[in-house]
């Protein structure tokens, strides 16, 4: 099974619902930027996250492993927003090699991993990739493997 392909489809699924019910999903004032699926802005060799379903919200682009979280900022437009315990979706565009693939943390200081995102791939929304605990809004680490 083509796992992006899947993912693709039920991203424009998710993008047809938006826009039969916009009133729902977009209960607060936000910036136009807000509702734009910002995978396109993940430029090559970044693992990227944000802080809403579906690839929207707030980008933080990753070059290397981080630790923690505390100390990084997410970008919507201008303004930056915290991204410790924030996280819903992710794209690893990260080069092809080694090390390719990101495994990510609930913890600071890469303790208890909560979902891997193999080079390439994206998820609209993490709580569909990790176990039984969720993962949405925990993230505080993540490491290249
Ligand atoms: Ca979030
Ligand atoms: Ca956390």
């Amino acid at each position: 099974m083509n796992w992006g392909t899947e993912v693709k489809r039920l991203a424009r699924l998710a993008a047809a619902f938006a826009m039969v019910f916009p009133a729902v999903l977009v209960g607060t004032a936000q910036p136009a930027s807000a509702q734009n699926d910002l995978r396109a802005s993940c430029g090559e060799g970044y693992y990227c996250t944000y802080n809403d379903a579906g690839w929207r919200g707030c980008i933080a682009l990753f070059e290397g492993n981080d630790a923690n979280y505390s100390d990084n900022a997410c970008y919507d437009g201008y303004v930056p927003f915290p991204v410790d315990n924030r996280i819903t979706s992710v794209y690893n565009h990260g080069y092809p090699g080694s090390p390719d693939d990101i495994r990510s943390f609930r913890h600071p200081n890469y303790v208890e991993m909560i979902w891997f995102v193999p080079q390439g791939w994206y998820y609209s929304n993490v709580d569909e990739w990790c176990g039984a605990l969720p993962c949405n809004d925990q993230a505080s680490s993540h490491m290249w493997v």
